[in-house]
């Protein structure tokens, strides 16, 4: 698993995925691409892996699609830029929203482009306050893709996203964090070490309930309210009845912490 281009390591409960082509700022290529697919999909039914963190090397988060890799690149003619969504971003998109364990998200400097994204599919993301986001797609006669159109509103209102995406202006973190697109934004000396404590609070969650939690809350859109407690009723109707559930209420009354299994 993994590539030059994506380090995949796992380890307590924790996958981490780090983007590592810094010299481009983590410009997505296709082997990027293929390889982070790849370690979403590896990773969906492994027992041993609770959360995935997904970070990036250099002094950026992303810069976007790597506008020089050649399925993009009009240098050579036209290109069919639908083909390279329906190879790369389309199913990475599909991959992390279907995961069913939390992505938490570290990120700073630059998010751009399909980077940008690709940090609000993940479920948490803590920016350093270097980050910025950045749409500057209509700067290069593109509109937001791999799901910016369906993400960014929902994440910022519609005024927002209309600004965003048309002007292109950098959105600073502590902005983004104010304004709920993000988790929080924390001083970039201490992204690392917030980023690992969350990453060992959800890796001791109750899988589960982190599982109905994700699928619960990422469906509503599609979803009447009618709809939603319906679900919700079918979802703690088996959430309850497994053992984490049994044993956090057991933590509780005993005042310790609880020991999830996943069962
Ligand atoms: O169907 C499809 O697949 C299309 C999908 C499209 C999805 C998209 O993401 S479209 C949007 C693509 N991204 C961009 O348009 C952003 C382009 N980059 C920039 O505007 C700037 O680089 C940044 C604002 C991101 C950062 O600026 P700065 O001054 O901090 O850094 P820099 O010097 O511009 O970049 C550093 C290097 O990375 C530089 O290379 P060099 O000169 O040192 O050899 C630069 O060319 C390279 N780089 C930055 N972004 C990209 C890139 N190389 C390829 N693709 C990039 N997107």
């Amino acid at each position: 698993m993994g590539s030059d281009t994506l380090q995949i390591s796992v380890d307590g409960g924790i996958a981490r995925f780090t983007l590592n082509r810094p010299d481009r700022l983590n410009a997505f290529n296709a082997e990027m691409s293929q390889a982070l697919i790849a370690a979403f999909r590896d990773v969906a039914p492994r027992e041993d892996v609770r959360v995935v963190v997904l970070a990036a090397n250099g002094r950026g988060f992303s810069a976007g699609q790597d506008l020089a890799d050649g399925g993009v690149s009009p240098a050579g003619g036209t290109v069919d830029l639908g083909r390279t969504l329906e190879e790369h971003y389309i199913p990475l998109i599909h991959a992390m929203v279907a995961l069913p364990k939390p992505i938490l998200c570290a990120a700073q400097g630059v998010v751009a482009g399909a980077g940008a994204s690709l940090v609000l599919a993940c479920d948490i993301v803590i920016a350093g306050e270097s980050a910025f986001f950045l749409q500057p797609f209509a700067k290069i006669s593109l509109l937001p893709d791999a799901g910016g159109t369906y993400f960014l509103p929902r994440a910022v209102g519609t005024p927002m996203a209309l600004a965003l995406a048309m002007t292109g202006e950098r959105l600073p973190a502590a902005r983004a964090a104010a304004l709920g697109m993000i988790w929080k934004c924390v001083p970039d000396t201490e992204l690392a070490n917030a980023t690992e404590s969350l990453a060992v609070q959800l890796a001791c969650a109750a899988p589960l309930s982190m599982r109905a939690v994700k699928t619960a809350i990422r469906s509503t859109e599609s979803r009447t309210l009618a709809e939603a407690l319906v679900y919700e009723r079918d979802a703690q109707r088996a959430l309850g009845q497994s053992a984490d559930y049994a044993e956090g209420v057991r933590a509780f009354g005993e005042k310790r912490p609880p020991v999830f299994t996943g069962k």
